[in-house]
Parts: C-alpha cells; sequence; structure tokens
C-alpha cells in the first residue's frame, strides 16, 4: 500500500483497505500503519524534493480514496453527540487531509462536527460559531505562512468578547505547543488521537466548572 500511496493510485488504495479490513484489521490500524505510515514517506520525498506537486496531489486523492472507506467505521456511534466542533484550514492552506482526520476521529468520538473545509477566513469562522453555536473551535495549518492565521481568528474573538464563548484546539504539523499557548489556543493538539482525547478532556472539565 506504501507503493501504491507513493504512486497515487486510488482504485488500488480502496481495494487494499477493503482487502485489510476483510482480514480483520481495525480501521485505526488500516488508518494509522497503512495511510498515514505511507504518506509520511510521500512527505519526505516531497520535502527532499523528489516527488512534486502533482504527484503529492495524486498520492493525496489515494489517501482519500482509502479514508471514504475507512470514515463510516471510525464515525460509528450511537451516542447522542457528546460536543460540538466547528472545525476548518485557515486562510490562505489548501491541506485538508489531517483536518479531515481530525474532523473523522472527533464523529468517531461521538461528537457533532461541522466541517468548513480549507481556505477559510475569520468571517467564515464567526459566522459558522454565530450559526452553529459549538463547544469547540478547531483550527488547521500546515504552512509556517498560513499559521499566524489563527492568531488572527482568536483575537478577533477577542476583540469581540467572544473568546470564553469556546475552547479552540488547534493543529498542523508546524505547530508546536509553545506557539498553540503564545497565540491564546487552549491546546495545541498534535494529532487526531489527541485532539479527540482533547476535546473530550476539556468539555469535561468545563461543564464541570459550570456545574459547580
Ligand atoms: Co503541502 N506542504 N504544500 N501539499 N504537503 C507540506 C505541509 C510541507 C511540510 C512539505 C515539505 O516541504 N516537506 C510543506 C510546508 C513547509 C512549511 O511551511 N514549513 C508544504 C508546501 C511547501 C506546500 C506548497 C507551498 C507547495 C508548493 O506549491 N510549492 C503548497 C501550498 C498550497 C497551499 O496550501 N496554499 C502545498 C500543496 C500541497 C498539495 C496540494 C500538493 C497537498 C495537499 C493535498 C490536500 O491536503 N488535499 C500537499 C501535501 C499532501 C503535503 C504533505 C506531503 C502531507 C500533508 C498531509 O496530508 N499529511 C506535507 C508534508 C508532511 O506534512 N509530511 C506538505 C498527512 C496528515 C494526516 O498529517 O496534515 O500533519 P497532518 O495532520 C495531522 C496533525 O498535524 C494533526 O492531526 C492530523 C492527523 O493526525 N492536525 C490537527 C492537523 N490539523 C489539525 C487540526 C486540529 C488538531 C490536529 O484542530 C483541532
Amino acid at each position: 500500500m506504501y507503493d501504491d500511496l507513493y504512486d497515487g493510485l486510488a482504485e488500488e488504495i480502496d481495494e487494499a483497505t477493503r482487502i485489510l479490513l476483510d482480514r480483520g484489521w481495525e480501521a485505526t490500524r488500516v488508518l494509522e500503519d497503512a495511510l498515514v505510515g505511507g504518506m509520511a514517506i510521500v512527505g519526505v520525498d516531497f520535502r527532499d524534493g523528489i516527488l512534486f506537486v502533482p504527484e503529492v496531489l495524486m498520492a493525496a486523492n489515494a489517501m482519500k480514496a482509502g479514508m471514504a472507506i475507512l470514515k463510516p467505521i471510525l464515525s460509528e456511534t450511537g451516542a447522542k453527540p457528546v460536543g460540538k466542533m466547528v472545525i476548518g484550514t485557515v486562510k490562505g492552506d489548501i491541506h485538508d487531509i489531517g483536518k479531515n482526520l481530525v474532523a473523522m476521529m472527533l464523529e468517531g468520538a461521538g461528537f457533532e462536527v461541522i466541517n468548513l473545509g480549507i481556505n477559510t477566513d475569520v468571517e467564515e469562522f464567526l459566522g459558522a460559531l454565530d450559526e452553529h453555536k459549538p463547544d469547540i473551535l478547531g483550527m488547521s495549518a500546515l504552512l509556517t505562512t498560513t499559521m499566524p492565521y489563527m492568531k488572527v481568528v482568536i483575537d478577533t474573538l477577542v476583540e469581540k468578547s467572544l473568546r470564553g464563548d469556546y475552547i479552540v484546539l488547534v493543529g498542523g504539523a508546524p505547530l508546536n505547543d509553545e506557539f498553540g499557548e503564545a497565540i491564546g489556543a487552549d491546546a495545541y493538539c498534535r494529532d487526531a488521537a489527541v485532539a479527540a482525547e482533547t476535546a473530550s478532556s476539556l468539555i469535561a472539565e468545563r461543564r464541570a466548572a459550570a456545574a459547580a
């Protein structure tokens, strides 16, 4: 599957994903070991100038073919939503694979997720917060040039006295804890699993504080 991802072969990834599930692999194992693992190799070769944008795009499409099969399994839950999250990739940034994974994991953890897509500006974030009244705002950035836009969104929430209404979680490969803290987010999430855990624990804390 690593080779097929590298070569951007969506049909093969679709088929292989089904085969692994038929063999009894957990969906999370297929995701982590086969898809995310394969994409990491693509990332290294992209960084090193061995692969170029069109090839990476094809690899990303192949990964999406696998994710489309895993999504309903990962999102399976009969329970009522444990919370609501609005999430988007920030303005100027079109990377959406990681953000979509976070959305899937959150859905799997029982959240209702409103996914705003890519290239999301502050007005779109604010409009969605107003419309959907979520517990959590999630933002994703994969570029060092777009990560500062997260601060623009948080500063606007502060200006409008809305910051206290939401838990703000941020993530994306170039971020770290220090950055999350510096821009005033509640937490930086290293990966989708951490995002789901952090979302659940911060909501529980907030509800306990409100009940006290
Ligand atoms: Co782009 N790209 N890319 N790219 N791309 C990176 C990010 C890069 C690191 C590659 C490299 O040089 N090694 C580099 C950024 C360098 C930098 O800023 N320091 C880069 C570049 C430079 C670019 C372009 C500028 C290239 C160009 O045009 N010259 C361009 C920018 C376009 C733009 O956005 N304006 C570009 C374009 C593209 C493609 C379109 C070809 C494609 C995106 C396709 C798509 O997303 N639909 C692409 C891809 C695929 C990558 C790499 C190879 C893979 C990203 C990915 O999907 N990873 C990437 C290299 C890399 O990261 N290894 C690279 C898999 C994904 C599961 O991981 O996104 O990190 P990730 O998400 C994780 C966590 O970060 C976290 O959880 C996720 C799941 O565990 N997380 C969150 C993410 N968001 C979160 C939000 C949360 C919580 C956790 O909220 C609560």
